[in-house]
């Protein structure tokens, strides 16, 4: 960080207009899934359902030997290993969390990355350690500006070869809801979610909840790694800095009803009343309202509203269809926060695809 100049990269791709979703890309999907939307019917995801995104490899960690250390403009830099850490005061949090490139796959042009559709969102409990006290102890510099968190995964992207780094700035870094967890929903956390420890902030996309965390940071001037300045900014071209992405836009999903076709997953309903359910979540504030459209967003009714569980979770919503006339329909769900931000009829693009919360769109044929 100490005067290190911005590495280079090759910006990345945008397929061509008419093409398909390469083996790279299936590469991708097949090690990132996404959540099932039927999974949308539980109010926290079963583990093993919840969207995972890796960049590289899961490094294999020994909890006995692992460490985390606490450095750079602090007074006094702190080593802890994980019975320390989970001696800590303890806290739980339950969180929505959802990759900040969802929904990338129908974008047109299409960013060439790990193609989402719309599933990479899942709500857990996790139980650790708030950061903030762990910071005061170890006595931040008055000049400090942010806090860097680095994994232990290591790898090469669009040229740059790099461990998987990113920082929050200072004042978001000592939210009292910003933990270092090593449960999940209960148990110790999963490989492929980060074991032993990783940090979770509550409202921000996934990208910032680092994994397999091993050393955090206080740095004094802005964060330029990778997953910083390069990639994860919003742009309209490869040559401008872009604006960082961070929370999470308001989301609508359901759950698509009646059965699917195996291979076209092409939706099946028999006419007749019809409950539709589904969730919805933002990161700048709590959901205040969901419509719902069975005619592609012709015409709009209000869902009635579940129970929120925590500020941080998705909410559910449900609307009765009086699916009667057989024919095709075109469900949508569209969600609104506290903040009057809501979800878009047509794609807002930028090129990494990021933050993207067009509106969700399921087809169905009511049969009689
Ligand atoms: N160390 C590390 N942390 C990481 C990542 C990673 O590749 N390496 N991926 C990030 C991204 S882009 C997302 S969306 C979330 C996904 O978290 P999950 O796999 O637990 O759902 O982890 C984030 N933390
Ligand atoms: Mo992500």
């Amino acid at each position: 960080m100490d005067g290190t100049v911005r590495p280079l990269s090759a910006p990345g791709r945008l397929a061509e207009p008419q093409e398909a979703i390469s083996i790279e890309e299936l590469q991708l999907a097949a090690r990132n899934h996404g959540m099932p939307l039927e999974a949308l019917r539980y109010d926290l995801t079963p583990l093993g359902l919840h969207y995972l995104l890796t960049h590289y490899d899961m490094p294999a960690l020994d909890p006995a030997t692992w460490r985390l250390s606490v450095g750079g403009r602090v007074s006094r830099p702190i080593t802890l290993d994980l019975d320390a850490v989970r001696a800590r005061p303890g806290t739980t949090v339950r969180v929505t969390m959802e990759c900040a490139g969802n929904g990338r796959a129908h974008l047109l042009p299409r960013p060439v990355s790990q193609p989402w559709l719309v599933e990479a969102v899942g709500t857990a409990e996790w139980t650790g350690t708030p950061l903030g006290p762990l910071l005061a102890e170890a006595g931040i510099d008055p000049d400090a500006v942010e806090v860097v968190f680095t994994g232990a995964d290591h790898g090469i992207e669009r040229g740059v070869e790099q461990d998987y780094q990113r920082s929050l700035p200072l004042a978001e870094a000592l939210r009292p809801d910003v933990i270092l967890a090593y449960e999940m929903n209960g148990v110790p956390l999963p490989v492929q979610h980060g074991a032993p420890l990783r940090l979770v902030v509550p409202g921000w996309y996934g990208m910032t909840h680092v994994k397999w965390l091993r050393e955090i940071t206080v740095v004094d001037r802005p964060f330029d790694g990778f997953q910083q300045a390069v990639a994860y900014r919003l742009r309209q071209s490869p040559d401008e800095p872009g604006e960082p992405v961070t929370r999470i836009e308001p989301r609508a999903l359901l759950i698509p009803p009646g059965h699917p076709d195996f291979m076209t997953r092409a939706r099946f309903a028999r006419a007749g009343r019809i409950t539709v359910e589904g969730r919805a979540w933002s990161g700048w504030g709590p959901v205040t309202r969901v419509e719902v459209s069975s005619d592609g967003g012709e015409s709009w009714s209000e869902a009635e509203l579940g129970a929120e569980t925590s500020p941080t979770a998705w909410r559910g919503w449900r609307w009765a269809w009086d699916a009667t006339a057989p024919g095709r329909y075109e469900l949508c769900a569209r969600a609104t926060d506290a903040t009057g931000r809501t979800q878009p009829l047509t794609q807002p693009w930028n090129r990494g695809g990021f933050a993207n919360n067009l509106v969700h769109r399921v087809p169905v044929t009511v049969v009689g």
